[in-house]
C-alpha cells in the first residue's frame, strides 16, 4: 500500500517534469505546467487527483451540462450528447441542457438512469456572433430561475466537440476555466485579449494570466451566475457603442476571469486541439475539438 503510494506521487513527478521539459524545448512560457497557479489554484492535470476520493465526496452531487445547437450546429448535437454519456460525470447526476432552435430534429440518445436531458427552444440569430454571444443572455436566465433549484454544478460547453476520455468530479469547483490549448505556451502580451479601451471585454497590457477558450468552462450555478450577468452587461454596453469584442464573449469571459480569478484551471486535456504541435503534452486528450469544413457550418 505504502509502496503503490509512494510509486504514484513518483509517477506524478515524472510526468510534471516531463511537461516542464516539454515547454523548455519549445523554448516558451511554462507557468501552465505547473500543477498550481499563482493564486493557488489546481491546474487539473491526469494524475494529480485521486477520482475515488472525489467520487465520494461528490455522491450526491447534481451537475448540469449547458450547450447550444442552433442552425446548422445541430449536426454535432448526436455525437455530442452520445459521447458525454460514455465520459461525462459517469456514475452522477446529470442534466443536460440543450438550445436549439430545432427542438424536434434532435435525435435522442439513450440516457443512463439518473441522468435527464432537456430540450429548450431558442431563437435562431442572424449572425453567427450573435447565435456565440447568446448563450451568455440564456445563461443569466437559467442561473437564476431553473437551475438553482435543479443542479449544484454547471458546466458550459461548445457543441463543435466529442468526449474522448474521462471527464468527472475533478472539474467541478466554485469557477472553473480551461486553457485554450493554442495559447498554452504563449506570453500574455501575445494573448487575443480585447485590447481596445473602448470594449468592455478590455484588458490592459501587463494584466490576464492564461488564455482561457470559452468552449469549456463552469462552476457553481450562482457563481455562472454571476460571470454570465458580466459578460452579457459587457456584451450589451458594447452593442450600444456599436463595437464588438475581438473573439465575442470569450473576450468578455477573459476580461472577467483576469479580475475574478478561477479557483480551479483545467489543463488542455479538457480542451484538445489535434492541430496543437505538442502531442504529448496531455496524455488523456478528453474533449476533442473537431474540424470543422467551413461550407458545412456557416448559415
Ligand atoms: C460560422 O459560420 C459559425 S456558425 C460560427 C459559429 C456558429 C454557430 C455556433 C452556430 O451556427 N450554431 C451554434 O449553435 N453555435 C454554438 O456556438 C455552438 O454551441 C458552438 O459550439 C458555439 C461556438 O461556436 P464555434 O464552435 O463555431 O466557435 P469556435 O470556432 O471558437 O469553436
Ligand atoms: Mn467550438
Amino acid at each position: 500500500m505504502i509502496c503503490s503510494k509512494k510509486m504514484s506521487e513518483k509517477a506524478i513527478e515524472v510526468a510534471h517534469c516531463q511537461r516542464k521539459l516539454l515547454g523548455k524545448s519549445v523554448n516558451t512560457r511554462s507557468m501552465g505546467l505547473n500543477a498550481l497557479t499563482p493564486w493557488l489554484a489546481p491546474i487539473v492535470w491526469d494524475g494529480t487527483y485521486d477520482l475515488s476520493i472525489l467520487d465520494k465526496q461528490h455522491n450526491n452531487t447534481r451537475i448540469g451540462l449547458f450547450v447550444f445547437a442552433v442552425k446548422k450546429y445541430i449536426r454535432f448535437l448526436q455525437q455530442f450528447l452520445e459521447s458525454a454519456e460514455r465520459y461525462f460525470m459517469v456514475g452522477h447526476k446529470v442534466t443536460y441542457y440543450v438550445f436549439t432552435d430545432k427542438v424536434d430534429e434532435v435525435v435522442k440518445p439513450k440516457i443512463a438512469d439518473g441522468r435527464i436531458l432537456q430540450l429548450h427552444s431558442v431563437v435562431a440569430d442572424q449572425r453567427w456572433q450573435d447565435v456565440s454571444m447568446r448563450r451568455m443572455e440564456i445563461l443569466t436566465v437559467f442561473t437564476k430561475k431553473h437551475m438553482p433549484n435543479e443542479i449544484d454544478y454547471l458546466v458550459c460547453a461548445d457543441v463543435d466537440m466529442v468526449f474522448n476520455d474521462s471527464v468527472g468530479v475533478e472539474i467541478l469547483g466554485d469557477l472553473v476555466a480551461t486553457i485554450h490549448p493554442g495559447y498554452f505556451f504563449t506570453e500574455p502580451q501575445h494573448f487575443t485579449y480585447e485590447r481596445r479601451p473602448i470594449s468592455a471585454a478590455y484588458i490592459p497590457d501587463g494584466e490576464g494570466d492564461f488564455y482561457y477558450m470559452a468552449a469549456f468552462y463552469g462552476g457553481k450555478v450562482d457563481e455562472i451566475y454571476k460571470l454570465s450577468m458580466a459578460c452579457q452587461n459587457g456584451i450589451i454596453e458594447d452593442k450600444k457603442k456599436n463595437i464588438e469584442a475581438v473573439w465575442q464573449e470569450e473576450s468578455h469571459l477573459n476580461r472577467y476571469l483576469v479580475y475574478n480569478k478561477p479557483t480551479k484551471v483545467l489543463s488542455p486535456e479538457y480542451l484538445w486541439d489535434t492541430n496543437v504541435p505538442y502531442k504529448d503534452l496531455a496524455k488523456k486528450k478528453r474533449f476533442v475539438i473537431l474540424k470543422k469544413i467551413y461550407k458545412e457550418i456557416r448559415n
